[in-house]
């Protein structure tokens, strides 16, 4: 029975025992702090040039990188802007930037100028490490630039940072609840704004997934996982890179999904741990290629970031029937990981398909209900919330939107809606809040109204999401024309596009004489999925 509080409210936990998180230490010595034990051990493989790094060189780079940073003028603190794809320099940078208190925001190397614009001046980045065929789109942002392959004229060079003295890493205080990471996510409403993860959100979500006796994600030092997933996204960035380098696990990354050259990577590789999204297990399951490989190697594969349909599920099973596969449930805000498949425990438990896993060690789950805000017992869908250590400070600069989540009792209110069965199995049955997710990528419905209202010839948007069966969802929209205009779909789906990543642009667009709106000016969001 999940444990009555006193004040009567229904709280659920892992079924594993919760254990000590060690989460007084900064992250990059968390990550690292076992490295010592298997210096030579490969940590990092670039999928694309076979380069290798071992644990050695990383942990050393990372003090490189810190002190480099700290001889370039960045203080604790200070916001860093990392615009790249998978690659060692990611790790590099990230892990060197939190080893002397510097807080990295990541972002998609695809965003636009304008996208890229909102980000670095919202989180106050005054640096950008990047490649330089992004370089461009950052001109006229007012950003110092480092570049981590060609030099480039008034840019920086990341050999700046990688060959600096490592004896001048700086000496930082590191309080655990100091911002590390800065994600952009827009939550359960409106435009994106900064996820503050602290050192130890990010250090106590890693160590609910991996650390203890009775791990729920058992990877170990004998792991090699498959780094395709884009370690900006908080997915990758905690669960493959942070959970990875804390084991001593290889990792395999590779800068943009291909299947034919991940399947190679596969099977050169012995990779025995896919950490995917539903459109690349979809790959694995309906592609006749995957016939061509030898993918034996494989022990895990998880899925996450949107709903994976049990249909998949199943057709993935006949196709790898050796490999436990199971989802993890994440939200940038919840640190991120909330809930992970409990066959992949070291002690795994039966689990039964559909599910998004089981709460994580050392956190609770309430299940609300949306209309009187009752906490719910077993088998009823209500909205997800969770508390723990692991969750997010709070967003920046914005105490509104963080007091509209996280509520006065420190439960955070993920906006997915969900039923936890009597195995403590949770499954998420709908959606209480706007974001669309393309592939698992973020899509907010608030950011695109915004840029359709900024068209003079549009009075009024709104944009919901149409299922799609490669994608997961795709935006669409519903526009009134102003007065007189006679503007066009293809016309409004092209100024939208221009400004906007390409999983942002808007599919179809369906011209309405109003948008249909709660008496508090709301869009009723739900009647309009239903028209599309
Ligand atoms: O904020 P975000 O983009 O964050 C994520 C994070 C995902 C994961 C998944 C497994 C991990 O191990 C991990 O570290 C991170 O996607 O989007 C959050 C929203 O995505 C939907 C749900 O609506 C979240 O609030 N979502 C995420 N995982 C699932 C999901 C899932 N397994 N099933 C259905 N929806």
């Amino acid at each position: 029975k999940p444990m009555q509080s006193k004040v009567g409210d229904f709280i659920y936990r892992s079924k594993l025992p919760d254990i000590d998180i060690p989460n007084h230490m900064p992250l990059s010595d968390y990550c690292l702090e076992k490295a010592a034990q298997w210096p030579d051990k490969i940590c990092l493989i670039d999928g694309v040039t076979g380069r290798e790094y071992t644990y050695g060189e990383i942990e050393l780079s990372t003090r490189r990188v810190a002190a480099g940073l700290f001889k370039i003028g960045v203080k604790q603190g200070d916001v860093i802007a990392l615009l790249l794809p998978n690659c060692a320099e990611f790790v590099q940078v990230f892990l060197g930037a939190a080893k002397m208190g510097a807080i990295v925001t990541t972002a998609n190397p695809f965003y636009t100028s304008a996208e890229l614009e909102k980000q670095t001046i919202a989180s106050g980045a005054g640096i950008v490490v990047t490649q330089s065929s992004y370089i461009e789109k950052l001109a006229g942002l007012n950003l110092q630039i480092i570049t981590v392959d060609h030099h480039v004229e008034k840019c920086m060079h990341i050999s700046m940072l990688l060959e600096a003295d490592e004896a001048e890493c700086p000496q930082v205080e590191i309080h655990p609840d100091d911002v590390v990471c800065l994600p952009y996510s827009s939550g359960t409403t409106g435009l994106p704004k900064g996820v503050m993860l602290t050192h130890k959100s990010l250090v106590s979500s890693v160590s609910q997934q991996v650390d203890g006796d009775s791990p729920n994600f058992s990877i170990t030092v004998e792991d090699t996982l498959m780094c395709v997933l884009p370690m900006f996204h908080i997915y990758s960035l905690n669960s493959i890179l942070l959970c990875g380098l804390r084991v001593g696990a290889t990792l395999v990354i590779m800068p943009k999904f291909e299947l034919s050259k991940m399947l190679e990577l596969i099977q050169n590789h012995k990779v025995t741990m896919g950490p995917f999204v539903p459109p690349i297990v979809l790959a694995i399951a309906k592609n006749p290629m995957v016939e061509n490989y030898d993918l034996s190697s494989i022990k895990m594969v998880m899925s996450g970031a949107a709903p994976l349909g049990k249909e998949l599920e199943d057709a993935f099973r006949g196709r790898l029937p050796n490999a436990i596969l199971g989802q993890g449930y994440g939200m940038t805000e919840a640190g991120p990981v909330l809930a992970m498949c409990l066959a992949f425990a070291k002690s795994p438990f039966p689990v039964k398909p559909g599910s998004c896993g089981t709460v994580v060690r050392n956190a609770e789950v309430k299940i609300v209900d949306t209309e009187t805000g009752m906490s719910l017992p077993y088998n009823q869908p209500g909205e997800i919330c969770i508390r723990g250590p692991q969750i997010m400070k709070g967003y920046l600069n914005n105490p509104e939107a963080t007091a509209n989540t996280i509520d006065k009792d420190g439960f955070l209110h993920t906006g997915d809606v969900a039923f936890i069965d009597e195995d403590e199995e949770m499954f998420i049955v709908d959606r209480v809040k706007e974001i669309i997710k393309f592939k698992g990528f973020q899509v907010p419905p608030a950011e695109l109204e915004a840029l359709l209202l900024s068209n003079e010839e549009i009075q009024d948007a709104a944009v919901v999401s149409r299922k799609d069966d490669v994608a997961g969802e795709v935006p669409v929209a519903f526009v009134v024309r102003q007065a007189g205009s006679t503007i066009s779909e293809e016309e409004v789906k092209d100024y939208v596009a221009k400004q906007v990543v390409f999983y942002k642009e808007i599919r179809n667009v369906y011209f309405v004489d109003s948008i249909p709106k709660s008496p508090s000016g709301k869009i009723l969001r739900k009647d309009l999925r239903n028209k599309v």
